[in-house]
């Protein structure tokens, strides 16, 4: 046994009374992100980093960009914006058969035939079919959600259907505007039955043209986008002005060129958002952090403190068998960020209860969660602070999909210092 685990067993009961004490943070003192019921008192160092944490849903303009383009289309000016369809009064969408591979259409929606769609047609079929729901946006290759929010739009079969398809038509691929150059189209594409039906609960693929309840603005991708729910976000077309019909029977993504598995959807995994780095010996450790929640859900959060000094077994690289402790997932927010109109959900958005407007199943997969533990004390030294996520299969990060390039799952390790 290691020192840290040593000093573990001799507190087990200090152990046990600092993890209770986390049961019963927030119940009334914590107005914005409740746990569950308890009688006792919260502790407060951990209330206060509770009371810190970032909002859940993200502002707009407070998501990462990783946009690319020369110039990025959103930094065009507004003549320009105009003139190349990237404002809601001359946005036009073209969908039409793959010269290529063709398949077969009646109805293809073009601007030669005048008959491409544009914004107010959008609108109106969304006034039938538009949806809502929430989803984290993320980089597959970056790994940490680059903004959470409340995507709406029209199914992208609606369109789709509009082109009256007869046969040979097994894939969809689709590029925004790039700024007329070839060398910088980005290009995504999924098989023609993920678009016409949502299998395993997800919400729709959608042409997106709200967020958070407000147009989708240009930076993010207006006026319209493709949105993919399971997807990680390369999947999730910004700038959109065409969309391609293809009896082509694989991939033809502009990621997948650059090494990364086109066919991954989101998983789960754990992060920090505060962690102290300078503490005293025996004094409690609070930390908060997000899980994302993936297509595999999760069922726990956990953490553990390692003394650097203290070599790790070789042969679990995943620190699958070490002394893991359950964080407390947070419950939903009683504010919900994001500057959505009148802080509200919006109505019918899905998986939230229509007439409570509260979350129907928590947390809900495919957006993030927070947490929070209050550690206990430790003796003064270095040590490694990690959280993993266990998915609702009982499987622990970074399993059951390990490697890079089909997205970030990788166990986080902060360090924190230990002072005597
Ligand atoms: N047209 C276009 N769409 C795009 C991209 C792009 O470069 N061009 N980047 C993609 C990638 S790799 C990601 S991760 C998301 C990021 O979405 P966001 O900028 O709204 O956060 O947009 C996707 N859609
Ligand atoms: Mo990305």
């Amino acid at each position: 046994m290691d020192d840290l685990n040593r000093f573990f067993v001799e507190h087990e009961s200090l152990t046990r009374r600092y993890f209770l004490r986390l049961g019963a943070v927030g119940s009334a003192a914590l107005s914005f992100w409740p746990l569950a019921a308890s009688a006792e008192p919260p502790a407060p160092e951990l209330a206060k980093a509770i009371e810190a944490l970032e909002p859940f849903f993200t502002p707009s303009d407070k998501f990462r960009d990783v946009s690319r383009g020369k110039p990025v289309p959103h930094s065009l000016p507004v003549d320009k914006k105009t003139e190349v369809g990237l404002t809601r009064d001359t946005w036009k969408l073209e969908v039409i058969s793959d010269a290529e591979n063709p398949a077969t259409i009646r109805k293809p929606l073009t601007k030669k035939d005048g008959t491409a769609l544009d914004f107010a047609q959008l609108l109106k079929l969304g006034e039938k079919h538009a949806v809502r729901f929430p989803k984290v946006m993320t980089c597959l290759n970056i790994g940490c959600p680059l903004g959470m929010g409340i995507w709406e739009g029209v199914p992208l079969r609606e369109v789709i259907w509009l082109t009256q398809p007869r046969e040979n038509l097994r894939r969809v691929f689709y590029y925004g505007y790039h700024n007329d150059d070839p060398g910088q189209m980005f290009r995504s594409s999924l098989p023609i039955g993920r678009i016409f039906e949502d299998s395993y609960d997800l919400p729709p693929v959608i042409l997106c043209y709200k967020l958070n309840g407000e147009w989708l603005d240009s930076q993010r991708g207006g006026p319209v986008r493709v949105v993919v729910p399971e997807a990680y976000g390369f999947k999730s077309i910004k700038w959109l002005s065409h969309v391609v019909l293809t009896n082509l029977y694989h991939a033809n993504d502009t990621y997948g060129t650059q090494n990364n598995d086109v066919d991954s959807p989101l998983k789960s995994f754990a992060a920090t958002l505060s962690v102290p780095r300078d503490v005293k010996a025996g004094e409690p450790i609070p930390v908060t952090g997000y899980a994302q929640v993936g297509i595999s859900g999760l069922s726990k959060v956990q953490v553990w403190m390692h003394s650097i000094a203290d070599e790790w077994s070789a042969d679990d690289p995943n620190f699958a068998t070490a002394p893991w402790k359950d964080a407390q997932v947070l419950g939903p927010p009683k504010e919900w960020g994001g500057n959505l109109p009148d802080g509200k959900i919006p109505a019918s958005t899905m998986g939230f209860d229509t007439t409570s407007s509260q979350p129907r199943t928590w947390p809900m997969r495919l957006a993030k969660v927070h947490w929070a533990a209050l550690l206990p004390g430790l003796p003064a030294g270095e040590y490694s602070l990690r959280s993993r996520t266990i998915d609702e299969k009982g499987i622990a990060q970074p399993m059951p999909r390990p490697f890079r390039k089909s997205g970030h799952s990788a166990i986080e390790s902060v360090t924190i210092k230990i002072k005597a």
